[in-house]
């Protein structure tokens, strides 16, 4: 019997030992445990940024988690930032995505598609020399990563107002490609300094329109691009994943909680599948108005599903759940390299380390090459 089938098997609200590894509902999607492999860019999609057989390989292996989300996609060209990332808007690029889930499916697994605009994170090497977008004319410090190289980042093009609905009806559209090509849902990408976050926090977002000032509208790009989603695949079906202390991608908002706090509150009405918390990565302890942890906080603000990420193992993630901060716990680094994630937890056993010299770009090495636990066996076997 497959692992994949014992867990499901076996598991329930009572596994006191492994609170990770109990089942959940989510949305009507059964869940055979609380393991979630988070977003992670991996920049090796094909040409025209098509999914291909490798990463359908890459996803497969993965199959045992609670819900696989993908690696962060394109909703449209504008929306490209980076080398390799896939989108899914072009006819091929969903084709790609089929192989996907259907080897994913096949393997027992569940999937969600994180639907992406990268907005100010880009350069025009991506834009046939124009500028990347974003709500206001605000450069980020630091550099872009282009198939030739790091490049400074420009200055964005502001948006014209009358510009806004079409990018909406792009996340919309992503949402119905992405059921199109199999996926179970859509997770949107709102956190990490992308397009959404850009237009949520006040340190890039100078606009005088209905999308900037208050928070109120601050919020509304990301509550539109919401509705749009959840009007065109079912409310069920669409997670949003936000980064409520995060400083990657040069962020800053001078009032982050009541920012973030209010953003989360409208959510409520939404009835989501689910809410995505990235916990800060840098230390925030001397940000005044920022939370050093997100989860906890929030978790008395948001009614719903909560799956927090960031730096979480074993032992904490399973504290995580038993203490009911969370309902479910995303794993990346760790899931990157260990395919059979679930599996390890479930018998304790040592992790592989990830090597962070194969995270971006490349081949099956450090991607499809980890080892699964029986692979270990037998070579202990085998020596
Ligand atoms: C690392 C490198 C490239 C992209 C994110 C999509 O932060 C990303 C990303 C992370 O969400």
């Amino acid at each position: 019997m497959k692992f994949q089938d014992k867990l499901l098997g076996t598991t329930d609200m009572t596994d006191s030992k492994n609170p990770l590894l109990t089942s959940y509902n989510l949305s009507g999607l059964k869940l055979p445990n609380r393991v979630i492999m988070a977003p992670m860019t991996r920049s090796r999609a094909g040409e025209g940024n098509v999914p291909t057989e490798m990463n359908a390989k890459y996803y497969k292996q993965r199959a045992s988690a609670g819900l696989i989300i993908s690696e962060a996609t394109q909703i449209s060209e504008q929306g490209v930032g980076y080398p390799w990332t896939p989108g899914i808007h072009s006819d091929e690029q969903l084709e790609g995505w089929k192989k996907v889930t259907d080897a994913v499916h096949e393997a027992g697994g569940r999937m969600f598609a994180q639907i992406w605009h990268v907005g100010r994170i880009s350069h025009p090497y991506f834009h046939d020399g124009d500028l990347p977008v974003a709500p206001s004319a605000v450069k980020p410090e630091g550099q872009a990563f282009t198939p030739e190289g790091m490049k400074d980042f420009v200055e964005p093009r502001a948006l014209e107002t009358d510009e806004i609905p079409g990018i909406i009806e792009d996340y919309a559209q992503a949402a119905r490609n992405a059921i199109k090509a199999g996926f179970d849902g859509v997770e949107i990408h709102g956190a990490n300094g992308y397009l959404i976050d850009q237009f949520i926090q006040d340190s890039t977002n100078k606009r005088d329109d209905k999308y900037g000032g208050s928070v109120e509208d601050r919020a509304r790009f990301a509550l539109e691009v919401t509705e749009a989603v959840t009007d065109a695949i079912g409310s069920n079906k669409v997670g949003i994943r936000l980064s409520p202390s995060g400083e990657f991608n040069d962020m800053y908002d001078s009032n982050a909680k009541h920012t973030f706090t209010y953003v989360i509150n409208q959510l409520n009405k939404f009835n989501l599948a689910y809410l995505h918390l990235v916990e800060p990565l840098t230390d925030v302890s001397d940000m005044p108005n920022y939370l050093e942890n997100v989860t906890p906080y929030f978790r008395n603000v948001y009614e719903g599903t909560i799956i927090t990420c960031g730096g979480y193992d074993r032992t904490s993630g399973n504290e995580a759940v038993k203490q009911n901060d969370t309902d479910l716990v995303a794993y990346a680094k760790l899931f990157l390299a260990n395919p059979d994630l679930p599996e390890r937890i479930a018998v304790d056993t040592p992790l592989n380390e990830p090597d962070s010299d194969t995270f971006y770009g490349g081949d099956e090495e450090g991607y499809t090459d980890y080892p699964f636990m029986e692979d270990e066996m037998e070579e202990k076997e085998v020596a």
